[in-house]
């Protein structure tokens, strides 16, 4: 069995390649609930959602998130109310909204709710939010403490930042089966998402790192950075602000206590020689999952 941290898209794009090559009864994702929140009296879980859309076949593939070919009706009806419009929610994903929010107001758990949608969509792999309780992404800004989504899609993540905290995390449990996941897995993946964003929130609900670090040299992650820039969203900025090196050095220094094998892409090859003189082992390769052959390819090498 291989269990896979993960945050949202890039992680949601690395499952699918990998239930290509490996029985998807055997891979289990723990996702990370830190940017989950409620908006119009709705919980909404981005990152279980863009896996569950990616594996089911029906992720919108152009942004990454939300379902292919949804529509926009109650959102244009809800701007003429004056209603908030900045966090876009779709007509069909809004159903994966009100159904999981009355389910949770029935006394369901996150678990119990994300599985209930899985198999209705027919996702593959079992996935596992990695606590039931509630759990808060809080970014220290210029602009003062930000809740997750108002810091990363109201302000596109524009701004200068201190410090990432995870709120709820002293009285937070791992969700049934997490640790079983990481203890029985014979590998664990750290899928390419941000380090700080995606998956300390993970790592941060008590038990998880330890169980990490107890199984370091089966802990293999994909460096988020490409050519020492992110693709796409705020891991080079954050690794800059919180102090670390702009490089996959630097992820190699965050992911130091838990990873014993950083996958960097073949554009940063060179920095090889220092990540392995911080004691972690280094695969090079494409991880830029430009198309299924190239996500494939790194599915090959996370699993070799
Ligand atoms: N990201 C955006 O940049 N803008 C949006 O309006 C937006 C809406 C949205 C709706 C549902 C959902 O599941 C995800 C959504 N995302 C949106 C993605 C998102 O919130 C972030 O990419 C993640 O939280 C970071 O992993």
């Amino acid at each position: 069995m291989i269990t896979v941290l993960s945050g949202g898209v890039g992680a949601a794009r690395l499952l699918a390649a990998l239930v290509t090559i490996f029985d998807p009864a055997e891979v289990d994702a723990v996702v990370n609930v830190g940017d989950d929140f409620v908006l119009h009296g709705l919980t909404i879980c981005p990152d279980l959602d863009t896996i569950t859309y990616t594996l089911a076949g029906r992720v919108n593939e152009e942004t990454g998130w939300g379902r292919r070919g949804d529509t926009w009706r109650t959102m244009s009806a809800l701007g003429d109310l004056g209603g908030e419009t900045w966090f876009a929610l779709g007509d069909q994903d809004l159903a994966t909204h009100l159904y999981r929010t009355q389910r949770l107001g029935e006394g369901a758990t996150k678990s119990e709710v994300t599985r209930e949608i899985a198999a209705r969509l027919a996702v593959p792999i079992t996935l596992r939010p990695v606590t039931d309780d509630p759990l808060a992404t809080i970014i220290d800004t210029e602009f003062g403490a930000l809740d997750f989504q108002d810091y990363f899609v109201r302000r596109r993540h524009d701004v200068a930042v201190s410090a990432v905290r995870v709120r709820g995390t002293e009285a937070a449990r791992p969700a049934p089966g997490v640790l079983a996941a990481l203890h029985d897995a014979t590998r664990i993946v750290i899928a390419p998402s941000n380090p700080f964003l995606s998956i300390e929130p993970i790592l941060a609900v008590p038990g998880v790192r330890d169980a990490l670090r107890d199984r370091r040299t089966d802990v293999i992650a994909v460096s988020p950075l490409v050519g020492g820039r992110a693709l796409k969203g705020p891991a080079a900025r954050l690794l800059d602000d919180l102090g670390f090196a702009v490089s996959c050095e630097g992820v190699a220094d965050v992911y130091r206590e838990v990873v014993g094998t950083l996958v960097i892409d073949e554009s940063d090859a060179s920095v090889a020689p220092a990540i392995r003189a911080r004691g972690m082992d280094v695969r090079v390769t494409t991880t830029v999952m430009a198309n299924p052959d190239h996500a494939r390819a790194l599915a090959r090498t996370v699993l070799a």
